[in-house]
């Protein structure tokens, strides 16, 4: 009879080893960067959003549920992309860490485990909607990159490098001298474990150190080339037309962020201006490239190249306050800007729009999705295809070369960036991208209003101060501002001058604060008499509503 026992383990040898697994972890992460170098380097060469990190992340803002995409922006507002490509390294970080474990003792395992990263990869770059073949090569490039490095990092550890054999258990000799011959061998082998374990470091490190280099190198290059394919510098040499129907100079003192601290400005800076999408890396699209297409309910739809755009002789330019349905009450979601562009109602009626058409899916070329009403691109005086903000050049943010503004809409009903084509349909036929995520196929802006200052929370000395803020009730304008000092009468606020209905009021009123804790709240009244309304609402599914309200300590 045999009986059999454990090969001996050589990750784990007798004696005074020091523990492997340290390294292994360590070798796992060098591996990964310089998987992620390489991949930065051919991301350079193919283009920014071929980047595994950038596509797998996309791909997450694709698929993760409403309430964790409105959770990502409440806790990381603006900064929430910052903080998916942080999460994402973080879990690359963990996978690499398990990789070298796994490696050390299994190498095919390992080498298995890489390519399935890269495959991840791979699929994540090329089913984004305007992904072409070659946005395979940066994941496929950083998984070659990754198996050699890890392999050439897990050398010097040891281990099973050949899997074949280790593992399987020895058959114990029958004969005493057959198993005294076995532990002999045995014991010179771990000896020799032993002997080798300082050159076996020296040789990691070394090789380590090498990783290091060609992952900066690489990554380093890769940014560089990346930056190198802006089209940033395209935009620059895009000409914009002088305006048929100017917007009127802002009268003198227009803007009450002049004489009171902490307003909001009345024209928010295009580097200001908040930016709400779904793509990780803003589309660059080179002005010589862009269609604007039409189709569907037209009866001659066309295209327009940007030059067709830039040449009509109807450009119009209008001051327009944006506002996200993500906005919270009292959030800044919010901005003002001059822009620059063409009617939309003429441009479709030129094409032939059908009367049976209730709405515009306009597709971006990121495959963003928006759904907006026809009847409000026709009928909303100022709704418009937009190429200038505030004196340039769209913002390549800001949907550079073209995007869509109808005034008194919610964003994502209205104003899409990097807007390729207009498909005149029915939303009983279609579904855009947030409709299908249950957000309200209608989103009117309601009437909202703002406490910008005092801050809240931060003390100032008592006395007299200026409460103000900004006030938004797009299409009607804003008529009216009230203000309540803890539980006192509502007193009403001095507005800006009105300069369009469609762009917010500055508000303030000036106020003796006693010293002490108070509660400042505000609400604002339309043109047309609609009061903003008391009743809380969250954003999802049509827009946030209720009465902006802060607490404020006077010292
Ligand atoms: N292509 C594209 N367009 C888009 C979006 C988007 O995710 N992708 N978001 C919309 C939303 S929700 C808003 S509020 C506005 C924000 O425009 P801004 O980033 O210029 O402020 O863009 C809209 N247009
Ligand atoms: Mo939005």
């Amino acid at each position: 009879m045999t009986t059999t026992l454990p090969a001996p383990d050589p990750v784990a040898p007798a004696g005074r080893h020091r523990p492997q697994w340290p390294l292994a972890a360590l070798a796992g992460l060098l591996a990964a960067t310089v998987a992620l170098g390489v991949a930065e380097l051919v991301a350079g060469l193919v283009g920014p959003a071929s980047s595994p990190v950038i596509a797998v992340g996309d791909a997450v803002i694709a698929r993760v549920p409403e309430s964790v995409k409105a959770f990502a922006i409440r806790t990381f507002a603006e900064d929430d992309k910052v903080a998916l490509v942080v999460g994402t390294l973080l879990v690359v970080a963990a996978y690499a860490v398990l990789l070298g474990l796994v490696g050390l003792r299994n190498r095919r395992l390992g080498v298995l485990g890489v390519l399935l990263f890269g495959a991840v990869g791979v699929l994540a770059a090329t089913t984004r909607p305007a992904a072409e073949w070659p946005d395979a090569l940066p994941s496929l490039a950083a998984a070659v990159a990754g198996v050699v490095a890890l392999l050439a990092l897990l050398a010097p550890l040891g281990g099973t490098g050949d899997p074949a054999g280790a593992g399987e258990p020895v058959p114990v000799p029958e004969r005493p001298e057959d198993r005294r011959l076995l532990d002999r061998l045995r014991e010179v082998l771990a000896a020799g474990d032993r002997a080798s374990d300082g050159l076996d470091r020296r040789r990691f490190f070394l090789t380590g150190a090498v990783a290091v280099g060609v992952a900066a190198v690489t990554g380093g290059g890769g940014r560089l080339l990346q930056r190198r394919t802006e089209v940033a510098s395209l935009r620059d040499g895009v000409e914009l037309p002088v305006p048929s129907s100017p917007a009127a100079a802002l009268p003198p003192g227009a803007d009450l962020a002049a004489e009171v601290d902490g307003l909001t400005p009345l024209v928010t800076r295009n580097g200001d201006f908040y930016r709400i999408d779904t793509a990780l890396i803003a589309p660059r699209i080179r002005p010589a490239d862009y269609r604007l297409e039409l189709a569907g309910m037209f009866d001659s739809p066309r295209s327009y190249t940007l030059a067709d755009l830039l040449g009509r002789p109807d450009v119009i330019e209008r001051d327009i306050t944006l506002t996200c349905v993500s906005n919270e009450v009292g959030g800044a979601l919010a901005g003002s800007a001059r822009w620059l562009g063409v009617p939309l109602a003429p441009l479709l009626r030129e094409n032939g729009i059908r009367p049976g058409s209730d709405q515009l899916l306009c597709r971006s070329e990121d495959g963003m999705t928006i759904g907006a009403p026809t009847r409000s691109a026709l009928e909303v005086e100022d709704a418009m295809l937009a190429f200038g903000m505030n004196g340039e050049p769209l913002p390549v943010v800001h949907g550079f070369p073209v995007r869509m503004i109808i005034p008194g809409l919610y964003g994502y009903v209205s104003a899409c960036k990097w807007l390729t084509r207009i498909e005149a349909t029915t939303f009983d036929a279609v579904d855009a991208f947030w409709i299908e995520r249950d957000w309200a196929v209608e989103g009117p802006i309601k009437v909202a209003s703002r406490i910008d200052t005092p801050e809240m929370l931060r003390e100032f000395p008592a006395g007299r101060r200026a409460i103000a803020g900004v006030a938004w009730a797009q299409t009607r304008g804003i008529g009216k501002v009230e203000v309540r000092v803890d539980e006192e009468e509502w007193v009403e606020a001095r507005l800006s001058p009105a300069i369009d209905a469609d762009v917010w009021r500055q508000w303030v009123l000036p106020y003796d604060f006693s010293p002490g804790r108070h509660v400042l709240t505000v609400r604002a009244t339309s043109t047309d008499g609609e009061v903003q309304t008391e009743q809380r609402a969250s954003p999802f599914p049509a827009g946030s509503s209720g009465w902006h309200s802060v607490e404020v300590i006077a010292g």
